[in-house]
């Protein structure tokens, strides 16, 4: 794919080959002989580097001599993945690097398969950054992103006797040789202790404790090498590393507990992404991250241009949801406390610089945090929280807001009427102190109108605006798939690479008969190398013309794997009951995190998990069904299955799933996509047109009218197939160890069925025999796999971040 249109790849002299083995010998302190595959990683790393060093200070240096806007993207969550095939892809070095390895008797590939991932981040919110990071390089926008460098990121998940295990992930083992410590930009994080009102509104706050937060620098390399940016990520360090004092004493655990407290900020990502850790810590990681970031843009604010007043001309600060939402209150503090702003101006200015974008609807996920804690911890940010808001309050009574309505747009939540406590509403915040409130995609955006944000809206009606997500297309095309990119170029040649809607040229291909065989040969191909992987990782065999049909994400009641598990059990059925029948062989493919304490997340693991058991442990099946539940589903494994995947599932609850960003990524390679009308799914499907994607079950719409008298128990009653499978696995059919482990599941299902998985159950059923029915027809299906492809190139995150750049913050 990097060939000869890629620019300027760097002329070094002496060559590659000996750059690698002296930075082996003079960096790592090995040589060739005693060289690990890890030795060689580090030393390929480091040696690539410098190359990426030089156009990282050319890009800066650039972006300060234009006195260029700088974009900021505040996150908890970047997941990365791997970071060394991408930079190489990137600069167009990749067939240089090979080769030079190559002479040394090293594989590239191992090397690329023992890079540990990135996985700073849960699922679809962090994967969003870590796209929109390298699409604002590609698309030569000056740009920081700002998280934490967590010790530990996502678990690693292990499946024990069919149960998930939560195991901690080291990513840091080996050391990184991608990232920079940069200990000149250290700042001070206060929390707790005590706050002085100045006569003028000022106030001076004294932390009863504080800790340095300390930049650790990643450079992000745009498409073609264009435009390196920096991922900031922020560690922890006590201002004393020790206290002689204590340790003369003896006392060596207290000597060390300022070091240890800053190091617990820092060492772990919260795995949950359904309910709030609502833990102490976690706002600690969300005030620390965010100061340090607000602090950093600031100083760098002063020191370019040296007035703060000009803030929001050269600097658009993006909130990824409510979790760096304090950050709203911590640049008032530095506004009002350090820049002596009056409070009216400073809002004037903190509202100008920064868009919040909200990804998800569901109450239980949406982050409050109980006043007394916010309040212990942050005193002074308490305080303009209550001045923001009586704002707020006053500008909605103004605009003759019902008393209703204001209860809903305060910042504070007051409370039920059995004593449940106040609470801060970081979302309602991170609205008001935004000049732009996004979703992520038109549903989900109309939905964020008419819900949740319905009375901020009728106050505000010019600041929610639709931005649909999108993935970059150098990971999740040219990267994944090189075989289809291939086919591809061939096809219509390369300015697809540069501008991924040029993928359109690639409709009339469908209609032709040769194009469509060497697409499914390409198709195959990965289907054998994924199936290759599996039976060495999982020694699962698998038939790779058998239809891959495959559902990968985070475990989440709303997403359905359920639906998906109860389907497979009534195939499962029929095949026994019909075995003479034409079945079409199928491949179903599950993987996914649950969050530690999510237990009905981990109880569907276990329920996929048994169902494979038995499914694929029955002669009478054969190749006609197998199922695979995948461990440990993060970045490098979606790289793997994705290309390979013929069939997609996007089976949320219409209304629940915000936009889905996979969805996107399985179209791009090629599979056809089963689904609900939620989220993106509507924008696909409205893309790829209504004959190229199946498209079955409730609207969001129907889903709300519905609610009302919703009966699971008659629906359930009432579909035979549905029926049969639930009993099954009700009465133990998978679970003969322990017959009644999913009677609470189930009962779930007939109880309240919260996610109308009863309700969907049919239409899904017959919606999936309509795929066997397509799937004969190979013509037909190749077809249409090619028309996904060619029509889905407008969901290039390079789409979707010019339009947040033209429209949100005014850099294009
Ligand atoms: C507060 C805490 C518990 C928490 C809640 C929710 C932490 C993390 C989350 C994750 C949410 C915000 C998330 O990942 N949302 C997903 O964002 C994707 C990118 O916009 C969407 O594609 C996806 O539909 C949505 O679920």
């Amino acid at each position: 794919t990097d060939t000869a249109t890629l620019p300027d790849s760097p002329t070094i002299t002496p060559p590659l080959a000996a750059q690698i083995v002296d930075t082996l010998v003079h960096r790592i302190g090995k040589d060739a002989d005693a060289a690990l595959p890890h030795d060689w990683l580090a030393a390929t790393i480091l040696t690539v580097r410098n190359d990426i060093i030089e156009r990282w200070m050319e890009s800066t240096k650039a972006a300060h001599a234009a006195g260029a806007k700088r974009v900021y993207y505040l996150s908890l969550e970047f997941l990365i993945g791997r970071l060394l095939r991408d930079a190489l892809s990137n600069l167009g070095v990749m067939e240089e690097v090979r080769t030079a390895l190559d002479g040394l008797g090293v594989d590239i590939g191992e090397l690329e398969e023992i890079e540990p991932d990135a996985a700073l981040g849960n699922g679809g919110l962090g994967r969003l950054a870590a796209c929109f990071m390298e699409s604002l390089a590609s698309l030569d926008l000056p740009a920081y992103g700002y998280g934490i460098r967590y010790v530990n990121g996502m678990f690693r998940q292990r499946i024990d006797k069919g149960w998930q295990v939560e195991l901690p992930e080291t990513w840091l083992r080996y050391g990184n040789p991608w990232e920079f410590e940069r200990r000149e930009s250290a700042y001070f994080i206060g929390f707790g202790g005590d706050v002085d009102t100045l006569a003028d509104g000022r106030a001076h706050w004294d932390p009863a404790e504080a800790v340095e937060a300390v930049a650790v620098d990643t450079p992000v390399v745009g498409w073609r090498g264009k435009r390196v940016n920096t991922l900031r990520l922020w560690t922890a360090r006590a201002f004393d590393p020790i206290r002689l004092d204590a340790f003369n004493a003896g006392d060596h655990e207290l000597a060390l507990a300022g070091q240890v407290r800053a190091e617990t900020l820092v060492r772990v990502l919260y795995p949950a992404d359904s309910t709030p850790a609502g833990q102490e810590l976690r706002l600690r990681q969300e005030y620390f991250f965010s100061s340090a970031s607000i602090q950093d843009i600031v100083r760098r604010h002063v020191q370019y241009f040296g007035d703060i007043r000009t803030l929001p001309d050269k600097a658009a600060i993006q909130l990824n949801d409510t979790h760096p939402a304090v950050s709203v209150a911590e640049l008032m503090r530095l506004l009002v406390d350090h820049h002596d702003l009056p409070f009216d101006e400073a809002w004037e200015i903190t509202r100008a610089t920064f868009g919040y974008t909200n990804h998800t609807l569901l109450p239980e996920a949406l982050e409050s945090w109980p006043l007394s804690l916010f309040e212990r911890l942050l005193p002074r940010h308490m305080q303009l929280v209550y001045a923001i808001n009586a704002r707020l309050l006053k500008e909605a009574r103004a605009a003759d807001t019902s008393e209703e309505a204001i209860r809903a747009i305060s910042l504070i939540d007051e409370g039920g009427a059995w004593g449940s406590e106040r609470r801060v509403r970081m979302a309602n915040l991170a609205f008001a102190g935004a000049h732009s409130v996004n979703g992520v995609a038109a549903l989900h955006t109309d939905l964020m109108k008419s819900t949740v944000f319905a009375d901020l809206h009728r106050l505000y009606p010019d600041r929610i605006n639709n931005k649909t997500n999108g993935i970059t297309p150098r990971r999740w095309l040219q990267q994944c798939n090189p075989g289809l990119t291939a086919l591809v170029t061939e096809a219509i040649g390369p300015a697809f690479l540069d501008d991924a809607e040029r993928l359109a040229d690639l409709v009339p291909f469908a209609d032709d008969a040769s194009f469509r065989e060497r697409f499914a040969a390409v198709k195959r191909s990965n289907k054998r190398m994924l199936a290759t992987y599996l039976q060495e990782s999982m020694r699962l065999k698998l038939d790779p013309d058998a239809l891959f049909d495959v559902q990968i994400k985070r475990i989440h009641e709303y997403k359905r794997q359920l639906l998906n598990i109860l389907e497979t059990v009534a195939l499962y059925d029929q095949i026994r009951s019909h075995p003479e029948r034409d079945w079409v062989p199928r491949v179903k493919i599950f993987a996914g995190k649950a969050a530690s304490s999510y237990h009905n997340a981990k109880l569907i693991i276990k329920l996929a998990n048994d169902v494979a058991r038995r499914v694929n442990g029955d002669p009478a099946i054969g190749d006609l069904l197998k199922v695979a539940f995948v461990p440990n589903y993060n970045v490098s494994l979606a790289e793997k299955i994705i290309p390979a995947a013929n069939l997609s599932e996007q089976i949320s609850t219409a209304g629940m799933e915000a936009s889905g960003t996979g969805n996107m990524k399985f179209a791009l390679n090629g599979a056809l996509t089963i689904g609900t009308l939620d989220g993106a799914n509507i924008e696909i499907k409205d893309r790829v047109g209504d004959e190229n994607i199946v498209i079955f079950g409730m609207t969001a719409e129907e889903v709300a009218q519905r609610r009302e008298g919703y009966d699971p128990r008659a629906v359930i009653d009432n579909s035979p197939e549905l029926r049969q499978a639930v009993e099954a696995i009700a009465s133990g059919v998978f679970s003969p160890d322990d017959p009644d482990r999913y009677k609470g599941l189930i009962a779930g299902l007939y109880d309240h069925d919260w996610f109308m998985v009863a309700a969907d159950f049919d239409a899904y059923d017959a919606a999936q025999r309509g795929v066997d029915a397509r799937w004969r027809n190979e013509g037909d299906w190749n077809a249409a796999a090619i028309r996904n492809v060619a029509r889905v190139g407008w969901f290039s995150s390079d789409r979707t971040i010019s339009e947040y750049a033209r429209q949100i913050w005014g850099v294009m």
